[in-house]
């Protein structure tokens, strides 16, 4: 196993039994078939390429994560079942029913920061989670159960909670996340004024960096190397560019899940703010 995931690129993986996870999604543990024996491999996705976007988080800049998990996925399952045709396993990212920072930390990847974020000691917090679900144990995967947990603390040197535009980090009176500038540029409908000027002043369409930019941690981060993250990465997405974009080429973006209402209505602010 350790050859498997070394030979993909995922250089930081670790075993935990699934009864050292938070459960957030029950139900999707029960539909696949899992029960509270389960271990659990947590992995991390580098994602962060060389290409800075201008205004777009990195998460949406680059190719969509979940396509890179489910072909990880499809690779993962002619592994594990021309060994063990039996085992029951399914790899999760972010639809998960479990809270993933938590797992990466109880399992030894990074430390969690204030800003809430997974940071790794050598890509920062620009690591996307996932995790394989198995019934078969350590031996039988030649890996061992994690010793080592949260390696270490977030320095608490305030700078993301003084850099956040929602005030969504601060410890005292955080405001909810559901104000964080990422939940914003994902919801639906009309926004209200305070919103669509929290979007413009930032100048990020989807998703937002911030807290992440500002951590002392990212100043030496390594860039991704995996290939599925550097190839095809968007720096500007306006209209122009949307309008350019097939359905299938649409359906490639992490922000397409929301349907094209929503980013086009983010793009249109953008270009509001440029003319103006
Ligand atoms: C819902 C969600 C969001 C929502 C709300 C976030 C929230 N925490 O409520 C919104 C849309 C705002 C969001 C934004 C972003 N998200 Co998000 N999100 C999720 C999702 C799907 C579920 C999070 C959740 O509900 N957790 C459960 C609740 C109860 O957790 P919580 O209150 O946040 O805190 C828990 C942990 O942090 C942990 N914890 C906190 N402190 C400590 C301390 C210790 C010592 C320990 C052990 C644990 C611990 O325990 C807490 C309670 O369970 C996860 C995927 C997943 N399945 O976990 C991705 C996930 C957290 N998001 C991710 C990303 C990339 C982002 C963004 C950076 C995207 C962007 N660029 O815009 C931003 C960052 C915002 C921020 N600073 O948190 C990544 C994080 C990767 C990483 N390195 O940590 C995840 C893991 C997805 C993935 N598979 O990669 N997200
Ligand atoms: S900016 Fe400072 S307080 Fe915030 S996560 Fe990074 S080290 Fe921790
Ligand atoms: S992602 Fe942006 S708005 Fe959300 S907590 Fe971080 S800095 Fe604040």
């Amino acid at each position: 196993m350790k050859n498997f995931l070394y030979e993909h690129g995922i250089e930081f993986f670790s075993m935990i039994p699934l009864s050292g996870c938070k459960v957030i999604k029950p139900y999707l543990l029960e539909k696949n078939g899992f029960d509270e024996n389960a271990n659990v491999i947590v992995m991390l996705f580098p994602y962060r390429s060389e290409k800075r976007p201008v205004n777009l988080s990195v998460y949406a800049s680059v190719k969509d994560y979940h396509k890179y998990v489910e072909i990880l996925s499809e690779e993962l399952e002619k592994y594990i079942k021309s060994r063990y045709p039996s085992a029951l396993f399914k790899v999760f990212a972010d639809h998960s029913p479990i809270d993933e920072v938590h797992a990466a930390c109880v399992s030894g990847l990074g430390f969690i920061g204030d800003n809430g974020l997974l940071i790794n000691e050598k890509y920062s917090s620009f690591v996307f989670l996932g995790e394989c679900i198995t019934n078969l144990s350590p031996e039988k995967l030649g890996l061992e159960y994690a010793t080592n947990t949260c390696v270490r603390e977030c320095l608490h040197c305030k700078k993301c909670a003084l850099a956040c535009p929602s005030h969504c980090i601060a410890k005292d009176d955080a405001r909810p996340k559901s104000e964080c500038l990422s939940a914003i540029t994902q919801k639906k409908g009309t926004l209200s004024e305070n919103e669509e000027n929290l979007i413009l002043e930032n100048g990020s369409i989807w998703g937002c960096d911030i807290c992440q930019n500002v951590c002392p941690f990212t100043k030496n981060a390594s860039f991704t190397p995996i290939k599925f993250f550097k190839e095809d990465v968007i720096a500007l997405l306006d209209m122009k560019v949307l309008d350019g974009m097939s359905d299938e080429e649409f359906y490639e973006r992490p922000f397409s899940w929301r349907g094209r209402a929503v980013i086009e209505r983010n793009a249109k602010l953008y270009e509001k703010h440029k003319s103006n």
